[in-house]
Parts: C-alpha cells; structure tokens; sequence
C-alpha cells in the first residue's frame, strides 16, 4: 500500500481507508464505475468478518492460481474498474512475473472507460493492453456484457477474473477455461462456479499470487502439485466457516 492518501500507516482502518479513496478516486477519474462503489462496500463487509487477513485456504488458492498463471498455454488477467483502481501497478507485476495478457473487461461496458484504464495501466508501466479490439464473444451473453478481444480472453486457457459477475462467470466456465476468480464472498456464483476461487481482498491477492509466482517460476513440478493440492469446495466451505464465525468487534 502507497502514500496517496494523508493518512498515518498506523491508523487502525489505514488498509480499509485506503481502500475507499482509491475507489472515490477511480470513480473521479472515469476508471471506475458508481455500482462499483457499491460492490466494494459489499466486499468490505465480508473483508471485516474475514478479519481482513489472508485466511490459509485463500493462500493456498493463491498459490494454485499462480502455478495455474504459469503454466497456461495463454493466461489473462481480466481488469474491470474496481481491479483498476484499487491494484494497477500490482496487476502490470502479476502480468509480468507469469506472463498473462492484461485484458480491459467490464462489466457496465463504455469506450471511454476502457479507454481510460488502459491509459492507466500504461501510467502504471504497462506495455500492452488488450480489450479495446472487442472482435470475440462470450456464447450466453447479451451483446455488450459478450465483448472480448478473441485473441485475448476468446484465446485463453486460463482467465484470472477479480470480482467478476456470476453470469459471466459462468459463461467463461462453459467456454472450457480455467477460471482463477477473487471474491470475497464464497458463496457468490462467481466463486462457486471457479476451478480456483480465491476469497481474499483483491489488494492482499494481487501481490500474493505475484509472490508465489516469482517461487514457482522455472519449476513444472512444484506447480503441478499446487494445482493438485487445491481443492476448490474445501476452500469455499473454510472460508464460509471463517465468515460465520467472523467477529464483529
Ligand atoms: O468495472 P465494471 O463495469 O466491470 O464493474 C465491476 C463491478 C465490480 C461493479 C461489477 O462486476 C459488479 O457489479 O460486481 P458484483 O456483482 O457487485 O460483484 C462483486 C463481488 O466482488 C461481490 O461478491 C463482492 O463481495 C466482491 N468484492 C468487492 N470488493 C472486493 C471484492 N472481492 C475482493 N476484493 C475486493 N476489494
């Protein structure tokens, strides 16, 4: 986390407030969409009963969705406004540690914020951003919410989408791809429909995928046992059990 708010590392909500402003900001510079205020407040409710730490499971589901990243045919990341936002810099590290394609892909679709996140990501050291072609479809889909670039997320074997809606997550699952999906509820069709669903903050997973990338890198076999070492209902149901018995303090 970086210095572009006035605020002391050590206030108790610092991660939390933090938060919150990159969104305003992302909303103020056209990056991110007004529902996507709504989607983080949603988020942070669980984010809180998680204890707004990375729970062991999710770090195992980290760490599969890097072995997954590494050893994809053709990975992608998937950027909406809320990804944008909160982690550009980290999101050009991930696509750069696995070699994944960034891909701008939204859900309440305009040309200018495809635009403008890609012109934020390219602030952020990004040398190639796809997702302004549009030439492929997701079967399923109305026209808009259906726009992929076909040699993008239409050619991918692997797709890393964070806090994704769960129509268009489960239409990429029936298109045969790997889905590696970040939500903070576990229960959220996106989740449930992801070969690897990662309940963690989207600013904790990010840079914890990047990490178990940069150990996994130039080794097939380690990351052949993460992704067999993973089980997805194990991890949803611990999650569940954390966030029932979540605290409120
Ligand atoms: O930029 P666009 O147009 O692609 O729109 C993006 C949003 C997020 C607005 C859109 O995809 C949407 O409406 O999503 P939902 O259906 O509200 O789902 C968002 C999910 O992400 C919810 O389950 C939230 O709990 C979860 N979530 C919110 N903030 C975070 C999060 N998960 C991880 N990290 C977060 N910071």
């Amino acid at each position: 986390m970086s210095e572009d708010v006035d605020l002391p590392e050590s206030h108790p909500r610092y991660e939390s407030l933090l938060t919150r402003h990159r969104i305003e900001a992302g909303v103020d510079r056209g990056i991110t969409s007004r529902q996507g205020l709504i989607a983080q407040g949603r988020g942070e409710a669980f984010d809180y009963l998680l204890g707004e730490r990375t729970i062991d499971s999710a770090d195992d589901a980290e760490r599969a969705a890097a072995a997954h990243l590494l050893s994809a045919d053709h990975a992608v990341v998937s950027v909406n406004g809320n990804a944008a936002a909160l982690v550009p810099g980290e999101l050009v590290e991930l696509a750069e540690v696995t070699g994944a394609d960034l891909e701008v892909n939204l859900f309440n679709r305009t040309e200018e914020r495809i635009e403008a996140i890609a012109e934020y990501l390219r602030e952020h050291g990004a040398t190639d951003v796809k997702g302004l072609t549009a030439d492929g479809r997701i079967p399923g889909l109305d026209h808009e919410r259906a726009k992929v670039d076909a040699d993008g997320i239409g050619a991918a074997d692997v797709v890393l989408v964070p806090l994704e809606d769960g129509d268009r997550a489960e239409a990429l699952g029936e298109m045969g791809k790997t889905e590696l999906v970040i939500d903070l509820n576990p229960r959220s069709r996106s989740a449930e429909v992801a070969t690897v669903p990662i309940v963690d903050n989207i600013i904790r997973a990010i840079p914890n995928i990047t990490e178990h990338a940069r150990n996994l890198r130039g080794d097939p076999d380690a990351q052949q046992d993460a992704i067999d070492a993973f089980d997805a209902d194990s991890a949803l149901t611990a999650a569940e059990q954390t966030i029932r018995e979540g605290d409120l303090e």
